[in-house]
């Protein structure tokens, strides 16, 4: 993909968010006046602080009304590094969802908790309860660092896992904004009672060792300063060959490195991945981080603050689209990108260690956790827990953990694992979950399994078409195909987001379906089962009723030459898209180019030879026969067709 870097307009002024962070006074105002009036919803200036405090002004979308006031509501997401949920913060956050929010909770692609449907009155009680069952919405969203996220899965007998858990939180504590505002707002002042900060943590934080050069000078806020980073930034730590954490999209990506011993040696570090992008701009693209040397574990936290820094300092301030950290390094080069670090990080970092494949793992069913104990995946669709119908999910979630006082880690899935499970109470366990209807993983289909949607409508802003509530008709749709064409049960990793923004990480996925016009979708391919290649745009628009007369050829292909045991994303990447483009094109089901929604692919693709001409729907349905029963594709009856009206046969 050929992108153009922006560097003239760096010269230009800071965008308006810039100057509400510097005008908040770390992060109190306008929120902290704006709570108090007697309003339903907050100011613009008020909502983009409010995010820095883990919560999103949305209305419902289902419910607007031409001239009449929005809906409106809180969504608010919890800070959780790893997907560490304790017990009594899940049974809050189960209760809170009940009493102020919309009855659902929905687990979170970067393992978070979100609420939706919150009440600007009742913001503040929310927010207080779930700081006092000891968690937090701090810096869950806004310009800072992210959810840290780490690989779920609470393995006791393999020392990476700890220590990438271990770290994730770490790394979270040194990234935490210091200002007093968030418990001054939500908790009248009172501080939480959290877990001890671990002293070389804080003391990374203060400036000691060789990081110092890193630090922003302010008092308050050592390490953002008073505007904190130009645009969101998102880490994960994870362990060689647990692709879990999608690790290529990741602003920072730490790998695991320990010595035969099971001691922690240090990190491989990758930077510069993210996937946001806009449309029709060629300058917004989804990018892939590139390796970019060894850190030692002593110096961790100092080479953190020196990308924080880098990208905190040379990011771009101006344009909030081209103002993540991908695009300073696609600007720079990674040569570049890693001097500056090294300069913040007073030496040069080592070579990559050679690491093996990874794998993209999901941890459900029930697993043995090394220690006598068992964890047990649980797969829950979109990660939307709800009661409805025969699926009791939120009640089941909810009798495990006030029977069992279990903790959970969410998955960078949208799933839930609990852990520290007695081997004795496993069948009471699966006992609650077939009483609830909820599926086991035997159970799921497998397309289900791995497949992510984002929200999209009606909670997200954003939101340019239907995901969440779209995509199961879609894996209905697309394994009865698999079904018809003999594909039995195959599976690929299916994404789908309601815009270009890729909050279920489309671009990493087999199959990629991204909203670019009411009920019609871009689609994405190539990408592998373990996500550590990019997919690329085939489709431009294709709408939600083609699916199948678009994936009909791509499949049958897929059947008729993939290798043994080769993936529906690396056959499409592998064969490349002219020759899916070809096959498409004399398939006789497929090749319905003269249907006025036929999707328009990428720019190259058929357009020196073929022109969209729009017929009705009863005509098309009577060709799409007639071209099935001839065994000839719709383009060649339709020239034959027309020909013969011209004369030119
Ligand atoms: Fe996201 C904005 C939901 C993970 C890229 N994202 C939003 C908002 C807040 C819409 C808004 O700004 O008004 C969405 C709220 C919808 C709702 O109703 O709940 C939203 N994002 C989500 C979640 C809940 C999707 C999900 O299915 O779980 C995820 C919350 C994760 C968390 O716990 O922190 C979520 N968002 C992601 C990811 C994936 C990831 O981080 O691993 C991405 C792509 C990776 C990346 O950041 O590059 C992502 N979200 C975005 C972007 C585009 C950022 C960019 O660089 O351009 C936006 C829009 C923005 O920031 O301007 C966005
Ligand atoms: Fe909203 Fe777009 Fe993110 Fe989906 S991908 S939640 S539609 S911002």
């Amino acid at each position: 993909m050929a992108h153009s870097a922006s560097s003239t307009i760096t010269a230009a002024a800071p965008s308006k968010v810039e100057g509400i962070k510097e005008r908040s006074n770390f992060l109190r105002e306008p929120v902290a006046s704006e709570l108090l009036l007697d309003t339903n919803y907050f100011s613009e200036d008020a909502i983009q602080i409010l995010k820095f405090h883990g919560s999103y002004q949305q209305d419902d979308r289902d419910q607007r009304v031409r001239g009449q006031e929005k809906k409106y509501s809180m969504m608010l997401r919890t800070r959780s590094p790893g997907g560490y949920i304790p017990p009594e913060l899940y049974l809050t956050l189960d209760r809170l969802s009940g009493d102020y929010g919309n009855q659902t909770l929905r687990a979170t692609t970067r393992q978070g908790w979100q609420l939706h449907g919150v009440l600007k009155k009742n913001l503040k009680a929310t927010i207080a309860a779930i700081v006092k069952s000891m968690g937090s919405t701090l810096g869950a969203c806004g310009d800072l660092n992210r959810n840290v996220m780490a690989p779920p899965a609470p393995f006791r007998n393999d020392p990476a896992y700890a220590y990438a858990l271990d770290y994730a939180n770490k790394i979270a504590d040194l990234l935490t904004p210091q200002t007093g505002a968030y418990y001054e707002i939500w908790l009248d002042g009172e501080k939480a009672i959290s877990a001890e900060e671990d002293p070389a943590v804080k003391a990374a934080r203060q400036g000691a060792g060789p990081g110092k050069g890193s630090l922003k000078g302010s008092e308050v806020e050592p390490i953002y300063g008073t505007q904190y980073m130009p645009r969101k930034f998102k880490c994960a730590v994870t362990v060689p060959g647990d692709n879990s954490v999608d690790l290529f999209t990741q602003d920072l990506g730490l790998v695991v490195i320990v010595d035969g011993d099971g001691q922690l040696e240090g990190f491989n570090v990758y930077a510069g991945g993210g996937l946001g992008r806009t449309h029709n701009k060629e300058e917004t693209f989804a990018r892939a981080a590139d390796p970019i040397g060894f850190v030692a574990a002593a110096d961790v936290y100092d080479l953190v603050k020196a990308v924080v820094a880098t990208q905190r300092d040379y990011g771009d301030r101006v344009n909030r689209r081209h103002a993540r950290m991908k695009y300073l390094i696609h600007d720079w080069g990674v040569k570049k990108f890693r001097e500056q670090v090294e300069k913040f990080f007073g030496k040069k970092l080592e070579p990559v260690r050679s690491l093996p494949p990874f794998k993209y793992e999901d941890f459900l069913g029930w697993h043995d956790q090394g220690d006598g104990h068992y964890f047990l995946g649980i797969s829950i669709r979109n990660g939307r827990v709800h009661d409805v119908g025969d699926l009791k999910l939120r009640s089941a979630l909810r009798e495990i953990v006030e029977t069992f006082n279990l903790p959970m880690l969410l998955t960078p899935h949208q799933n839930v694992l609990f852990y520290d499970i007695k081997p004795g109470d496993r069948t009471k366990i699966d006992g609650i979950l077939q009483k609830c209807g909820v599926a086991t993983v035997a159970e799921i289909d497998p397309l289900e399994r791995y497949a992510m949607a984002c929200p999209a409508l009606p909670t997200c802003g954003l939101a340019i078409t239907e995901s969440e509530r779209a995509l199961p008709g879609i894996l209905e749709r697309i394994r009865a195909l698999t079904v018809k064409l003999g594909l039995g049960d195959e599976h690929f990793v299916v994404r789908m987001t309601g815009c270009p923004n890729g909050c279920a990480r489309p671009y990493m996925a087999e199959l990629g379906f991204v909203g670019s016009g009411p009920e019609a979708y871009q689609v994405w391919l190539g990408g592998s089962p373990n996500q550590t290649r990019l997919a690329k745009p085939f489709v431009q628009r294709l709408k939600d009723a083609d699916i199948e007369t678009f994936l009909e050829p791509m499949l049958v292909f897929f059947k008729r030459s993939r290798q043994t045991g080769e993936s529906f994303g690396d056959f499409c990447d592998r064969v490349g898209f002219e020759a899916l483009e070809e096959f498409s094109k004399t398939y006789p089901l497929g090749s319905g180019v003269v249907k006025a929604s036929r999707p328009n692919r990428t720019a190259k693709a058929g357009s020196a030879t073929r022109h969209r001409i729009g017929v009705r729907d009863d005509l098309y349905g009577d060709l799409q026969a007639i071209a099935a029963e001839r065994g000839v594709s719709i383009t060649s009856l339709v020239n034959e067709a027309v020909a013969a009206l011209l004369q030119k046969q």
